[in-house]
């Protein structure tokens, strides 16, 4: 059994502010953080959430690069976007701060000065990639070139995005800058190291025995596997000192009191999770609290939810500069998850295929806990997951339209029709069917207790980082409500049997009131809904969860009897094919778009159906004649046989052909676009052209001798 911390200081992975969020963000850190936080409070557990943005690194400076901005516009624009968006979204973060405070500044330079201090940094001279047409090193992602394991030309200095392998610039066959373009030289420069091989035993003592020089500090068993697995296999292929500092000019920089501190920035990966401190200290000073309990107490559970591409950090690196430091906790656990796919695809930023949670809000106003609970149900907990959008259609259909809302719509109406809206008062002798439709009676209060043990199961998977076997067990309280209505008929036997329907409508009342309490970590605001519709008292986020659980225990009522209920509201809607379709065209145009943007090619435009290519009627034709128009310095004016007539056809291409080279060529005609006239004269069809990268136009011809008038489909 988890042994609890006497308060917990839950942190999500701050998101790099040079893009929106997609739903792997979510699925992989946001919501099992907020799940978990929202479980914590509800269980009266004293506990701090915070995040923020990371707001340096070589990750938005070449990102303000590319837009021609400032690396400042870049991370308000995308700070901005991200409080809305996880205050749309429900997460629930204490404090949502950003890296780019005064604050975080002070707070990583005092941990860089205080480790150089200590003498936990080695300084070393090495040989840097440099772009000498930018007089500028290239840090990580400035630099790509071949993988020297799979060949991918499209590799970064720092990793390769097709095989996984984390790399360093040097490996890199063929390497460029993404500065220039060129070829970069090699020119010496001076950083400070953390040497992680110094670390390397107490990491792994900590790791997979939880203690350290024998002492508990955490449960291992409470570990995932991946999690432990991926430490191990660094350990196992032995640490190398890492660079702590870069030549970049954006970023805290390297405390002035350290020589040749000059032009020198610390390293991202360093600075990032002491955002973490950073946002404690500024909460605890806005809160009038002490930020040294969350940090510095050994009573402290320090959790980290992040993806699984940032489990090195939080679980080898992070820890060891919090050690070199002293005086910090260590996180008790780090719940990482693995990767959300999206319709069979790894969710890219670059090659446009995601699905952008602002958007999402969007398209589906007031759907925050559609998109929270299919995100639940597939996350990536243990092994990669899949979003479809069909198969998000059919979650929220069948699960939470025709399950949960459809449970809780019954319920609220029968107990408005039958006892104007007020929960009846009923003998416990009662016997009412059970679920099972076994035939064989129970009574209420046996079915309090199976709802007592339901709400244990689904609680005792949450403790344990399983947020999907907790979903399942909450929806399988709902299932379990819609049965015992199934078995019981209340509105088959309501005038002969009114004791049994006033007991069957009592508990499906309690069923309904303990689905608003355990659905709050998953749906919160469907238990907002539901909780005003019952008529209790709004949330406080404190407690509500345990005491629920201890009436059940004690055989009380959540809902005593008499209790006035409100009105139905609806909770969820169908979702129709046609909004699904929409998805899936939207996605394949942005994967299409920025294809051919990433190559230089023009974008490709808006997904089309077939219906509307087919009304384009195009045919082959013969150019008869060709004549500049006076007065215009594009215009040619054709005359084109298509077969069955001639038409005339002005066309702005005089740049690119001579009239005389045109006459008796094969073209393609579009012969049923609306006439025009330009500069005087009618024009009646277009000849299609190919243009190519530099604007060169080419004449699209049919195969050689084909007749005028066929149709090209
Ligand atoms: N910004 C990487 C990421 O967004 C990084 C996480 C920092 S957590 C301290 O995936
Ligand atoms: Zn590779």
């Amino acid at each position: 059994m988890l042994k609890l911390p006497k308060r917990f200081l839950v942190t999500a992975a701050l998101p790099y502010a040079n893009g929106p969020l997609h739903i792997g963000h979510l699925a992989g850190a946001y919501l099992p953080a907020d799940i978990y936080v929202r479980f914590l409070r509800l269980n009266g557990k004293e506990v701090l959430f915070v995040c923020g943005s990371d707001e340096h690194g070589a990750a938005i400076t070449m990102k303000a690069a590319k837009e021609g901005k400032s690396p400042q516009e870049i991370i308000d624009k995308y700070h901005a976007l991200f409080e809305d968006t996880f205050r749309k979204l429900g997460i629930s973060f204490d404090i949502y701060h950003r890296t780019s405070s005064a604050i975080h500044h002070e707070t990583s330079q005092e941990f860089f000065k205080t480790l150089w201090q200590k003498g936990e940094f080695i300084q070393k001279q090495s040989e840097q990639y440099y772009d000498e047409k930018f007089g500028q090193f290239l840090a990580d992602r400035y630099i790509i070139g071949t993988c020297p394991k799979c060949q991918n030309e499209e590799a970064y200095g720092d990793q390769c995005e097709r095989c996984g392998s984390s790399l360093s610039p040097l490996d890199l066959i063929n390497p460029r800058s993404t500065l220039s373009g060129e070829k970069p030289i090699l020119k010496s420069t001076t950083h400070w190291y953390l040497p992680l091989e110094k670390h390397e035993a107490w990491l792994r003592e900590w790791i997979n025995q939880g203690t350290i020089n024998g002492v508990e500090q955490h449960e291992p068993e409470f570990w995932k596997d991946h999690v432990t697995g991926q430490c191990n296999s660094w350990l196992d292929s032995g640490l190398q000192p890492r660079a702590m500092t870069r030549d970049l000019d954006w970023g805290v920089d390297v405390p002035k009191e350290i020589p040749g501190h000059e032009g020198k920035k610390l390293y991202v990966w360093l600075d990032a999770p002491i955002g973490y401190i950073s946002a404690t200290k500024q909460w605890a000073k806005d809160n009038g609290k002490d930020w040294k309990k969350y940090w510095q107490d050994q009573d402290t559970g320090l959790l980290h939810f992040i993806g699984k591409d940032n489990i090195v950090f939080h679980c080898l690196i992070f820890p060891s500069i919090l050690k070199a430091h002293g005086g910090y906790i260590l996180p008790k656990n780090v719940p990482a998850n693995q990767f959300m796919n999206l319709e069979g695809r790894k969710i890219s930023t670059s090659k446009g295929w995601a699905v952008w949670a602002h958007e999402y809000l969007e398209d589906f106003p007031e759907m925050q806990d559609a998109l929270r609970y299919v995100m639940i149900k597939n996350m990536p907990e243990q092994k990669d997951s899949e979003f479809t959008w069909k198969g998000f259609q059919e979650l929220v259909n069948n699960e939470l339209v025709n399950n949960l809302a459809n449970f809780v719509q019954r319920v609220m109406v029968l107990i408005n029709k039958y006892y104007k809206g007020k929960i009846p008062k009923f003998d416990e002798d009662t016997e009412i069917e059970a679920a099972d439709q076994s035939g064989l009676p129970t009574f209420v209060d046996a079915e309090l207790m199976e709802l007592f043990d339901k709400v244990y199961e689904m609680n005792t998977c949450i403790w344990e980082y399983n947020f999907r076997g907790g979903l399942k067990w909450l929806m399988d309280i709902s299932s379990w409500g819609n049965q015992i209505l199934q078995a019981n008929e209340p509105w088959k036997i309501e005038k002969e049997d009114p004791a049994k329907v006033k007991a069957c409508m009592a508990l499906c009342g309690q069923i309904v009131a303990a689905l608003s309490v355990a659905m709050r970590p998953f749906l919160p605001f469907t238990s907002d809904k539901l909780r005003t519709m019952l008529n209790m008292p709004a949330f406080k986020d404190h407690r509500e969860l345990v005491d629920m659980q201890n009436k059940l225990a004690d055989g009380r009522l959540i809902l005593k009897s008499g209790h006035q209920i409100g009105e139905p509201v609806h909770l969820f809607s169908r979702i129709p094919d046609e909004m699904i379709d929409i998805q899936i065209r939207k996605l394949a145009t942005a994967s299409a778009q920025s294809q051919a943007t990433s190559k230089n090619h023009k974008p490709v435009k808006e997904t089309i159906q077939f219906e509307d290519f087919s009304k384009m009627d195009i045919r082959t034709g013969t150019i008869l004649e060709a004549a500049k128009v006076p007065n215009a310095d594009k215009l040619l004016q054709l005359k084109v046989d298509i077969g069955f007539e001639e038409r005339t056809i002005v066309s702005g291409i005089s740049q690119h052909f001579n009239p005389e080279e045109l006459i008796g060529r094969q073209v393609m005609v579009l012969v049923n676009l609306a006439p025009r006239k330009i500069k005087g004269i009618e024009s009646n069809g277009m000849i299609l052209m190919a243009e190519n990268h530099e604007g060169a136009l080419g004449m699209m011809s049919p195969p050689e001798g084909w007749a005028n008038g066929s149709c090209i489909s």
